[in-house]
């Protein structure tokens, strides 16, 4: 059986052998860049586009200007695992991260983090000579040696923890937390304004050449603060995680309408950059709303596998490449962006990876017809085609299958009238927890 150091060698072999092909113009031309936006926590049923409660003027746009999904999964249904997945084109399981990693300092899981032996999709783009950079948060790793700019990012201003209080960047363990690459930065203002200035800073300084932007806002994670509200988290200091606003639900509301006119300003500064046609935009979220939010009719919330916890928004838009104003139903997953953007670029990446994550540019591009595939959240729930298992779990008394052609609200178990259908999910289930177990990168004892 190949070793994981086996591995890291031949992906290192296969990388410089890709070295002649460096810097090629792409099929369409110039080498796009690629700015990808994600929100963390919003829910299927909150922004406008989908027929939400939020007035979201902005992001709607992107879904004109290109293609609305109604299928796309998030890897995980909390932060750490979905970020994991969409860096590596892992499942998280495989890469080390099957759960979050926890802001208390006496937490086992406080000391883990993406170890470095994983390929990053910056890491990708780096070896075809983009700039990269992240504005926002990380939540793959506390210490220093988890840094994003060990992973393949040029830049990194923003935050390790799962939140921050939006105005005294104070972590939820009473830890502060924001960063300008290795070091504290004592930088002041609203979280998603200064996410939102460092990317359109970035977008003007690298106009000229071919970048990869990862964009992973806070909003509308708790605190539940808007733009106006005071700090009310202190180093070391005793306060309620979710902040001291009661009405919560418009603070909510205001976090949503603050990163969308981030997103605005965003695509203000690819226009008057010039390179708007040259740029992929990805807007997505990274798990399903908690109750304060909205999953429209799906069953559940974040942290669950039924469809709210992992089935959420997310648009794309490439001008004179991408149809303006598709709807797809092509089901697609956090961890095929490393494998679909690289292709969509038409940039190769070392296919010895070992990626869980699907080329879906055809699908994108072309609007070839959807494939069918198979989905796996937390060993537990699996999906393809029209059907979804679930093995009994928290929320699930009894093992369900749910045909989600007409029931996305997982409301009829259908499990004995199926029985064939779920016992070979059932077997799947199985051998694929097998084959994670056996395969999953190790976290340091
Ligand atoms: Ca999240």
């Amino acid at each position: 059986m190949k070793t994981r150091s086996y591995r890291c060698w031949y992906v290192c072999l296969i990388l410089t052998v890709m070295g002649p092909f460096v810097g090629l113009n792409s099929a369409f031309g110039k080498n796009p860049n690629v700015v990808f936006i994600m929100a963390d926590d919003l829910g299927y049923g909150d922004l406008s586009c989908y027929s939400g409660w939020i007035k979201t003027p902005h992001i709607d746009a992107i879904a004109k200007r290109g293609i609305r999904f109604t299928d796309y999964h998030s890897n995980g249904t909390i932060c750490s695992p979905t970020r994991a997945a969409l860096l590596t084109g892992r499942y998280q399981q495989r890469a080390g991260i099957p759960s979050v990693i926890a802001a208390d300092l006496k937490h086992p899981a406080h000391a883990r983090g993406l170890q470095t032996q994983e390929v990053t999709i910056a890491e990708c783009f780096k070896k075809h000579r983009y700039t990269s950079a992240i504005f926002g948060k990380w939540h793959l790793g506390y210490y220093p040696k988890y840094n994003p700019t060990h992973q393949g990012f040029d830049e990194f201003v923003g935050y390790v923890s799962g939140n921050i209080d939006f105005q005294s960047h104070v972590d939820q363990a009473g830890v502060f937390d924001w960063w300008h690459n290795l070091e504290i930065s004592q930088e002041a203002g609203y979280t998603t304004h200064l996410i939102t200035s460092h990317a359109v800073e970035f977008i003007r300084a690298n106009k000229r050449r071919p970048f990869f932007l990862y964009v992973p806002h806070e909003a509308p994670h708790y605190p539940y603060q808007g733009p106006t509200d005071p700090p009310h988290r202190k180093v070391d200091g005793d306060f309620n995680n979710k902040g001291v606003r009661t009405d919560t639900k418009q603070a909510y509301r205001e976090m949503v309408i603050e990163m969308d006119k981030g997103v605005g300003a965003i695509m203000n500064a690819l226009g008057e950059s010039g390179i708007i046609d040259d740029t992929i935009v990805v807007f997505c979220s990274d798990n399903g709303a908690t109750s304060l939010g909205s999953n429209g009719s799906l069953r559940g919330n974040k942290g669950t596998n039924f469809e709210g916890g992992h089935r959420v928004p997310c648009v794309i838009q490439w001008p004179g490449h991408i149809v303006a104003g598709e709807v797809c139903s092509q089901t697609i997953a956090s961890m095929d962006w490393l494998p679909t953007l690289l292709a969509m670029a038409g940039l190769g990446f070392p296919r010895r990876l070992e990626l869980d994550g699907l080329d879906l540019s055809v699908q994108i591009l072309n609007k070839e017809e959807v494939i069918q595939r198979t989905l796996v959240w937390d060993g537990v729930a699996i999906r393809r085609g029209v059907w979804k298992y679930m093995a009994a779990q928290k929320g699930l008394a009894v093992a369900s299958l749910f045909n989600l052609t007409n029931d996305t609200a997982e409301s009829k178990n259908l499990i004995d009238h199926h029985p064939q259908i779920a016992q070979k999910f059932k077997s799947e289930l199985k051998l694929w927890n097998a084959d994670m177990e056996k395969t999953k990168t190790p976290q340091p004892k």
